[in-house]
């Protein structure tokens, strides 16, 4: 299997750390969507990251479905999903909201840096960081009710994504989101950063998390 995109990239970083839970052997090709157009293209002509190329060959893309396609591959025993069905839809509505953050750190991101300064839209900015603040805000009330992790007491996909998704924002878009506002989600983000998966693949060569 080929994993394809920047580590740097929330949902890249996602794919790689579950990859790594999974124990799976995965090749990882760092090609920027934006500086590797040419070679990206001959993989996944959308551009799209991650891309994952299956063994045979078959192109995934979309972190959530590749997710979904590794979770089959690998069977329920090594799930990163909770069992219960209770604790599962509360991993789903974490995720959703780890996933939004990224997306609106993304949209304010791309706002910020690749549109010229005079045609750049405050409106927009403005909304689109108060959704991300709110995001925020509401991980922030789950972790302080949590205990070790967001839900059970071992790692789930709601971690992984609310933690890449933490660090992601705080890299990206410095400023935008205070640190201190949050001392839990800070908190989890260390204990998830200081895990074996997440230190094998950092957001970017000699990165350092947060706090
Ligand atoms: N929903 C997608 C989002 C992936 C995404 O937007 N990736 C960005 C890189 S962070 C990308 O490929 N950008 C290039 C583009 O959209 O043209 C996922 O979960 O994989």
């Amino acid at each position: 299997m080929q994993l394809i995109g920047m580590l740097d990239s929330p949902y890249v970083r996602r794919v790689a750390i579950a990859l790594h839970y999974y124990n799976l052997a995965f090749e990882h090709q760092s090609l920027s969507v934006f500086r590797n157009v040419d070679e990206f293209s001959k993989i996944n002509p959308l551009i799209k990251a991650p891309t994952l190329v299956c063994d045979n060959g078959e192109v995934l893309m979309d972190s959530t479905l590749i997710l979904a396609y590794l979770q089959k591959l690998v069977g329920s025993k090594l799930s990163l999903m909770p069992e219960s069905i209770e604790d599962y839809q509360k991993a789903l509505r974490l995720i959703g909201l780890g996933l939004n953050a990224c997306d609106k750190s993304v949209q304010i991101y791309y706002e910020r840096d690749m549109r010229p300064k005079d045609r750049q839209h405050q409106p927009w900015l403005t909304r689109v960081a108060s959704q991300l603040k709110t995001a925020y805000e509401l991980i922030e009330a789950h972790v302080q009710s949590a205990n070790g992790w967001l839900i059970e007491d071992r790692l789930t996909h709601a971690d992984i994504a609310v933690c890449v998704a933490w660090q992601f924002t705080h890299h990206m878009i410095p400023g935008v989101i205070q640190l201190n506002h949050y001392p839990s989600l800070s908190q989890l983000s260390l204990q998830a950063e200081a895990a074996r998966a997440f230190m094998q693949f950092p957001l970017a060569p000699g990165w350092q998390a947060q706090a």
